[in-house]
């Protein structure tokens, strides 16, 4: 298949619109010659095959990007996996199907670093997909998102669907979930601290021991990246988005302190979980494709915080 599609003029669906990831699609498709359209969360709960059909068949997308999934972090993944594996798996398989029987001309499925085996080599190539045992805290979504690559590339392979697949690695910005238990590291972290600010509380619980290592990327670099690999990009292959580069998570601690402006310590609560050791994407293939993502950790965090300020501190602030 052509590897170049244009999205102009073209009616581009981002299913998930009010997500993190899908909120940043629908910011970078702006400057894109495309009109973005997006389901109705009360009138199309993803999950129904039905529901998707309809809705397709009337609005007749031509691309689609598929950035709704149920997430969220190490405990939410390790205390929700009937939702985090059937969320995931009926998403995919209703928004796949639909795509086909509607005649969608590409579409875009989105994974995540933590489908590759929790000791793969770092940076993880994307040929390490299902050659070792999964992080058990997050298996079950795991399990979900390699199905969903396959569901891709078994589309393409019998039904010649332009269907490609995107492995993000940890994602943090503006727009993300802020919660103490449910949330990513980052928008916890930035919950936490911007508390024990407000408190003048001496110290912030961090979980795990603050050794594991993560590689995080600012999620309009990410929608940036999606945007390309749509418009560059047709095959079977899985591709990796990423900075390339880790950070200890005692060092992430520091620089969430640093932008929220708190000054206490971290007290690492040693009884929660650390998850995969470490998880580095190897971004060669989409460098090498001329790709590359822009927002330093510093900065990322900076805007990040901002729009917390702006929109959850203040929501908090209205509701008590
Ligand atoms: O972001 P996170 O929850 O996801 O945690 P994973 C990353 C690391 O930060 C872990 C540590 O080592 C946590 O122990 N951490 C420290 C914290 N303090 C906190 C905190 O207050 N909250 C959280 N959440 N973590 C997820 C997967 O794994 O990554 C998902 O569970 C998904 O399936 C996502 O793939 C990208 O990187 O461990």
């Amino acid at each position: 298949m052509n590897p170049s599609y244009t999205l102009r003029n073209k009616k581009v669906w981002v299913a998930g619109h009010r997500g993190l990831v899908g909120s940043a699609l629908v910011r970078r498709l702006q400057s894109e010659d495309c009109e973005i359209v997006t389901a109705p969360r009360e009138a199309v709960d993803l999950r129904r095959p039905d529901q998707v059909e309809k809705w397709m068949r009337d609005v007749r997308p031509e691309a689609v990007f598929l950035a709704a999934a149920r997430v969220g972090g190490i405990h939410a993944n390790s205390t929700r996996p009937a939702e985090f594996i059937h969320d995931n798996l009926a998403i995919q398989t209703s928004v796949v199907e639909a795509s086909r029987k509607a005649g969608v001309e590409k579409l875009l499925l989105m994974g995540s670093s933590c489908i590759y085996p929790r000791l793969a080599p770092q940076p993880i190539p994307e040929e390490a997909l299902l050659t070792g045992p999964l992080e058990p805290t997050n298996e079950w979504y795991a399990v979900a998102k390699i199905a969903g690559i396959k569901l891709g590339q078994a589309y393409r392979r019998q039904y010649g669907c332009d269907y490609i697949s995107v492995m993000p690695t940890n994602l943090y910005g503006i727009g993300d979930n802020f919660d103490r238990m449910q949330s990513h590291v980052v928008p916890a972290l930035i919950l936490k601290a911007h508390e024990a600010k407000l408190a003048h509380a001496p110290q912030i619980e961090v979980w795990g021991t603050g050794k594991a290592r993560r590689e995080l990327l600012y999620v309009d670099d990410a929608a940036d990246g999606m945007v390309f690999l749509m418009k560059n990009y047709s095959d079977e292959g899985i591709v990796n988005i990423g900075t390339g580069q880790d950070v200890p998570i005692a060092d992430l601690v520091r620089s969430v302190c640093e932008a929220v402006g708190y000054q206490g310590a971290p007290h690492f609560d040693t009884s929660r979980p650390d998850g995969t050791p470490r998880k580095v994407v190897d971004v060669s293939r989409i460098s090498e494709m001329g790709w590359t993502a822009r927002t330093s950790l510093k900065d990322g965090l900076a805007l990040t915080y901002r729009w917390f300020l702006e929109n959850v501190a203040t929501e908090k602030r209205r509701v008590a």
